[in-house]
């Protein structure tokens, strides 16, 4: 089901940087409407949860930790075409890669430190949404 929603983090590295003003104001100017706004911090068991997919991988185990490492905002986002428009907003994982302009190329420092997550499907926006919010928190 198409859902024109996504969902997003502003990254321990951001917030620790006080980039979330900066980082919600390129979201928004964007035409992404917030219609959920969380300030929060993942436990390395919730972090381990939320990335379960990439488990398998080398970074998997820096990755938890570097997620639990502090607070974080979360958020659900609404535009047409949220995915793919809000993957091109925040730019490549790698920031050394990601194009002029985009949040990463902006606000990210290394490969793992990259300020924001985006969501990579419309079912992952949905699952990882309701990671974080009630069906109360959602508009
Ligand atoms: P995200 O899920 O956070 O939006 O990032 P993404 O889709 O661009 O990248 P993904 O492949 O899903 O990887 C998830 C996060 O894992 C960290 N990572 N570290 N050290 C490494 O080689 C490496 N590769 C990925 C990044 O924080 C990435 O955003
Ligand atoms: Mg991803």
């Amino acid at each position: 089901m198409k859902t024109n929603r996504t969902f997003t983090m502003i990254k321990p590295d951001a917030v620790a940087n006080g980039h979330i003003g900066a980082i919600l104001d390129h979201i928004t100017k964007a035409g992404f409407k917030i219609v959920a706004l969380k300030y929060t911090a993942l436990s390395a068991q919730k972090a381990g949860e939320f990335y379960a997919v990439h488990s398998e991988r080398g970074f998997y185990a820096d990755l938890v930790s570097f997620m639990s490492s502090g607070p974080i905002v979360a958020a659900i986002l609404e535009k047409d075409n949220a995915i793919a428009d809000f993957r091109t907003l925040i730019g490549a994982t790698d920031p050394s890669k990601a194009d002029k302009g985009t949040i990463r190329n902006l606000f990210a420092k290394s490969i793992e430190a990259n300020a924001v997550h985006g969501s990579d499907s419309d079912e992952n926006a949905e699952i990882e949404g309701s990671f974080f919010f009630s069906a109360f928190e959602k508009f």
